[in-house]
């Protein structure tokens, strides 16, 4: 396990972030999210990357990724595959170290479909609701469950 590595994933659409339906998901650009993560690891010498796919297979191709480089947590929100991909949950258990699940809104105040995550079937943490920051969230557990310099 390499505790200075973490891996970040974005999943379908976030990459329209900031750019529309800022009602529901704000104003933050997936660029100004990824580069805010980048400083904060920074700050503590962690080495983490980021990476968005639309592409189920380029999100578990980027899971075994993960695994084979030793990182210590995947920060992931799957984004609509939360609620239907057993592919990336298989992905996931494959991988060894911590998970944790971000969600930018209450996907619990949202339509029905949105209650069911796969995801969580393998999460060590979910953080949803609290907007961008819950990606800042989540990486702060992450260091303080034992990712450092
Ligand atoms: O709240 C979240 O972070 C979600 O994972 C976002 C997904 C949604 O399917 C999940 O139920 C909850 C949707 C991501 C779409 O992102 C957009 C961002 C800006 C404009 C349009 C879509």
């Amino acid at each position: 396990m390499n505790q200075h590595k973490v891996t970040v994933l974005h999943g379908p659409n976030l990459n329209l972030l900031g750019v529309r339906q800022p009602d529901v998901y704000g104003y933050e650009t997936l660029d100004n999210i990824n580069t805010s993560l980048h400083e904060t690891a920074l700050m503590v010498g962690l080495d983490i990357s980021c990476f968005q796919s639309n592409h189920e297979g380029e999100l578990i191709e980027a899971i075994h990724a993960a695994r084979l480089d030793g990182s210590f947590a995947i920060i992931i929100n799957p984004a609509a595959y939360t609620h239907t991909s057993v592919a990336i949950l298989d992905a996931l258990n494959a991988f060894e170290g911590k998970v944790i699940e971000v969600h930018i809104s209450n996907v619990y105040k949202r339509e029905g479909f949105r209650h069911h995550s796969y995801v969580s079937l393998r999460a060590d943490g979910i953080i949803a609701g609290f907007g961008t920051q819950g990606y800042q969230i989540a990486l702060n557990a992450v260091i303080n469950a034992g990712a450092y310099e």
